[in-house]
């Protein structure tokens, strides 16, 4: 691989320059104005100061990541022949990879928003694949529409973020139905998450509610939930069996909202998710919500979504995003999902700390 630095008058002039040193699959890593001087320093002339790479070793094979790298990429060739731009485009993509990989001043290249556009991605513990992939289109678009100011960097790598996230329109689905499942491993969250949005219906938006528990497991769990039914003075059933559970339904058919919770057994028991299936009817009366804690490893998130694929899920809800220092697990998690974030909860506080998000409120959370 060849990386050199170029100065020319004008862009035109570089591009000569680089097609003859460097050959016509040369691709634009960076460029900038600088002013040049002449006459021992006495006079300055602006002009432009262009990095470019060129490596004939990159892998025709590998395709990028479709989800993220979608846009044509700018290159010395991508004007003259429409092949060209896909190739140029899975060059651009590989060269930071390996620019990343193989130089070490790969930082000190890259002009100061890209910088620190790369550090957020950094400190949100995005996976390198996917950085390789936002920062080659940030590069790309960043230098072809000329507008590299941090502002515009940071806004268009928000953007590129959301376009990697299930639509907006399968998040922010407030409590519309009128039975509310929450399901998920021990100790996700489930219980508490629960008691907030019922005391919010109750409290912000004066709806009717009850409660109904399957968690039969532990006494501990059906005292926790009726303290909470007691503080909101809210009707409460404990049901052991699919017949008691349809006989509550019955019972609270003239509610708003019947929050229901769950039994939190250990998410590696497939038994535990054969149960909640033959004790709740999943219909379309009942929304339902899949409690992951934020602070759970990518690996073990992945798990319980394969897990619970059988089951059908309305939206995730992500817990103790406060115990967490980077969302980046969660981002993944959705990324790789259809399914969108409902709410996202952070800290025991019941029941302001939760937030229902949008894709942007998201993303936002992320870079923080
Ligand atoms: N820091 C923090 N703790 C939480 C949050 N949500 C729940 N918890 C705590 O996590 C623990 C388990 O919660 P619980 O609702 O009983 O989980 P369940 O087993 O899924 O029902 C409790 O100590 C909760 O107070 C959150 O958003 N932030
Ligand atoms: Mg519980």
């Amino acid at each position: 691989m060849k990386i050199k630095k170029f100065k020319a008058a004008s862009m035109q002039e570089a591009a000569i320059q680089i097609k003859k040193e460097l050959g016509k699959d040369a691709v634009i890593l960076n460029s900038k104005q600088i002013q040049k001087r002449k006459w021992f320093g006495l006079s300055k002339k602006s002009a432009v100061e262009v990095i470019a790479v060129m490596d004939q070793d990159f892998s025709e094979q590998r395709k990028p990541d479709p989800k993220i790298d979608t846009v044509p990429k700018k290159s010395l060739e991508a004007s003259s022949s429409a092949p060209r731009v896909q190739e140029q485009e899975q060059r651009v993509h590989e060269t930071v990879q390996v620019v990343r990989n193989e130089m070490s001043d790969y930082q000190s290249m890259l002009p100061e928003p890209l910088r620190k556009a790369e550090q957020l991605l950094q400190d949100a513990g995005i996976k390198d694949s996917i950085k390789t992939s936002v920062m080659s289109r940030l590069l790309r678009d960043s230098i072809s529409a000329g507008d590299l100011t941090e502002e515009n960097v940071v806004r268009k790598l928000q953007d590129v973020l959301c376009e990697a996230l299930p639509p907006k329109d399968r998040w922010q689905e407030a409590i519309s139905s009128q039975y509310i499942v929450l399901f998920g491993s021990t100790g996700a969250g489930k219980t508490t998450t629960l008691a907030k949005l019922a005391a919010s219906s109750m409290l912000d938006k004066h709806k009717k509610i009850a409660f109904i528990t399957t968690d039969t497991y532990r006494i501990a769990a059906v005292e926790q939930l009726k303290t909470y039914a007691e503080l909101l003075q809210a009707p409460m059933e404990v049901c052991y069996t699919k017949e008691e559970f349809l006989q509550a339904k019955e019972t609270f058919s003239e509610y708003d909202h019947v929050f229901i919770d769950t039994a939190g057994r250990n998410f590696k028991e497939q038994q535990y998710i054969e149960e909640l299936k033959e004790t709740i009817p999943f219909e379309n009366s009942i929304q339902s919500f899949l409690v992951l804690s934020a602070t759970s490893k990518y690996e073990d998130m992945k798990d319980i979504v394969k897990r619970f694929s059988s089951v059908p899920v309305n939206q995730f809800i992500f817990t103790k995003a406060d115990e967490t220092a980077s969302l980046g697990s969660v981002f993944h998690i959705l990324a790789e999902s259809k399914i969108g974030a409902g709410f996202i909860t952070n800290g025991q506080n019941v029941p302001e700390d939760i937030q229902s998000v949008s894709p942007q409120d998201f993303v936002r959370m992320l870079m923080k």
